[in-house]
Parts: structure tokens; C-alpha cells; sequence
């Protein structure tokens, strides 16, 4: 078990699409574990694998941490089936720290995805759970929140970032 060091903003890893997973093995064990352990010690919601520098198609998620018991949900290969409805509404990303802003997504999404061993699932999902959903699918394929924010918002962004950004 490791912590992984979490990309930010500016890392050109955060921005490449990520390749499907063919083999389920020892080493995705690995990465799962890891990916779990970083997200429960940086608070997040959800963490994709773009986010620990690995282009694999794969998420952890976990809705309930903050009730105190935590259940660890793994997708990989995931896909929306369908979706409808929308909400704006405020998101966050452990590659952006420090900012938030609301943004328009799908309602509730169906979502078709492998479990850890390699057995398909499908989950529904509404409300914060289907924003997550969305929000580390755009991950794997090199989508970042802020991409939504109007030009205006984009622009103010910049500004907040040059100034707030770690380094
Ligand atoms: O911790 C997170 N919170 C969050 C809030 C609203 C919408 C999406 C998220 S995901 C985010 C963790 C993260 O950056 N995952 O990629
Ligand atoms: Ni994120």
C-alpha cells in the first residue's frame, strides 16, 4: 500500500486520455489499493488514475465516507448508457486545489462499468453520486471541470491560479 503523489493542474498527464484495462492481475490490485488509500487520505469523493499518473481507465469512489462508513466502489472501463436531466451545481477536484465552481451536468446516469475482477456492473446513479460519475469519466479522457467554466469564469480562473496554485 502507497499514498500516490496527486497531479495538478499543469501536468500534461491530466490531459491525455487514458487506455482501456485488459488484465486483471496483481499489479491492478495494486493500483486499486493505492488509488483508495490516496483518496481517503486527501478527503476526495472520487480519484481517477489520470490523477496518480497512471492512463489506465479506472476510478475508485466512495459516497459515504463522510458518514463515517466507507465503501470503496472500483470502475473500470466505465461508460454512461444513458442519462437525463440536469443540475448546476458546485464541484471541486483534488487537481485543483483550493477552488470550486458550479457547473451544469446530467441528473442521474446509468453507467456500465468491470468490477475489480473483471465482471461487469451497471449502478444508477443520482444527485452527488452521478456528478462524481461524470466528473472522473472526463478524467480518463483528459476533461477537467474548469473546460466547462464560460470564458468569462475561465478567465477569472486564471487569475485565481497563478496567484493560489501550490508550488
Ligand atoms: O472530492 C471531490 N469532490 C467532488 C465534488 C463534486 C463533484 C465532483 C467531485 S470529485 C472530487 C475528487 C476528484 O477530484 N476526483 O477526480
Ligand atoms: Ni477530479
Amino acid at each position: 500500500m502507497a499514498i500516490r503523489k496527486i497531479r495538478i493542474l499543469g501536468d500534461p498527464v491530466l490531459r491525455e486520455k487514458a487506455k482501456p484495462i485488459t488484465e486483471f492481475n496483481s499489479s491492478l490490485e495494486q493500483l486499486i489499493e493505492d488509488m483508495a488509500e490516496t483518496m481517503y487520505q486527501a478527503k476526495g469523493l472520487g480519484l481517477a488514475a489520470n490523477q496518480v499518473g497512471e492512463l489506465l481507465r479506472i476510478f475508485v469512489l466512495d459516497l459515504k465516507q463522510r458518514e463515517g462508513n466507507p465503501e470503496l466502489l472500483v470502475f473500470i472501463n466505465p461508460e454512461i448508457v444513458s442519462s437525463e436531466g440536469e443540475l448546476y451545481e458546485e464541484e471541486g477536484c483534488l487537481s485543483i486545489p483550493g477552488y470550486a465552481a458550479k457547473i451544469k451536468r446530467k441528473a442521474k446516469v446509468l453507467v456500465k462499468a468491470l468490477d475489480r475482477t473483471g465482471k461487469p456492473f451497471e449502478m444508477e446513479l443520482e444527485g452527488l453520486g452521478a456528478r462524481a460519475i461524470q466528473h472522473e469519466i472526463d478524467h480518463l479522457n483528459g476533461i477537467l471541470y474548469i473546460d466547462y467554466l464560460s470564458t468569462l469564469k475561465k478567465n477569472l480562473f486564471k487569475r485565481w491560479w497563478k496567484k493560489h496554485r501550490p508550488r
